[in-house]
């Protein structure tokens, strides 16, 4: 058995977890921070079993869309300095991670 770890944009998320419910597959949903810029994303849960890993993972590319963001160029604020410049970046998509489960039980 296999649990894939999903971070997607929020803006993303009520599509791929319908299109994954609709596919047969569990998910659970959690809201989640994005350490760099701070801001909401949803970590996705989803165990399942290793050969239907790539169907789910068909799933979640077809509805996830990267986006482009402007941020601060520097976060420092010295004084009498210039604004910083904004720059671009270019969030997921999707950021995936495959693990495996050692045990699954569900009571
Ligand atoms: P954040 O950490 O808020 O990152 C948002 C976007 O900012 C990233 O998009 C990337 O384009 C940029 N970014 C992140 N760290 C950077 C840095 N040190 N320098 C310059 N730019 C940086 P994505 O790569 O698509 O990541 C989207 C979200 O996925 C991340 O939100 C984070 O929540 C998660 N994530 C990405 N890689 C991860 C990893 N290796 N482990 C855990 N979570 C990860």
């Amino acid at each position: 058995m296999k649990l894939i770890i999903a971070i997607i944009n929020r803006d993303d998320a009520n599509a791929v977890t319908r299109a994954l419910s609709k596919s047969g597959f569990s998910s659970t949903r959690l809201s989640t921070t994005g350490g760099f810029l701070m801001a909401g994303n949803v970590t996705l849960l989803i165990g399942l079993e290793e050969s239907k890993v790539s169907h789910a993972l068909e799933v979640i590319r077809e509805h996830s869309h990267s986006r482009k963001q402007m941020i601060p160029a520097s976060t420092d604020v010295t004084p009498n300095a210039y604004a910083p410049a904004n720059v671009e970046v270019t969030v997921g998509g999707a950021t995936i991670f495959v693990v495996d489960v050692d045990r699954y039980e569900h009571f």
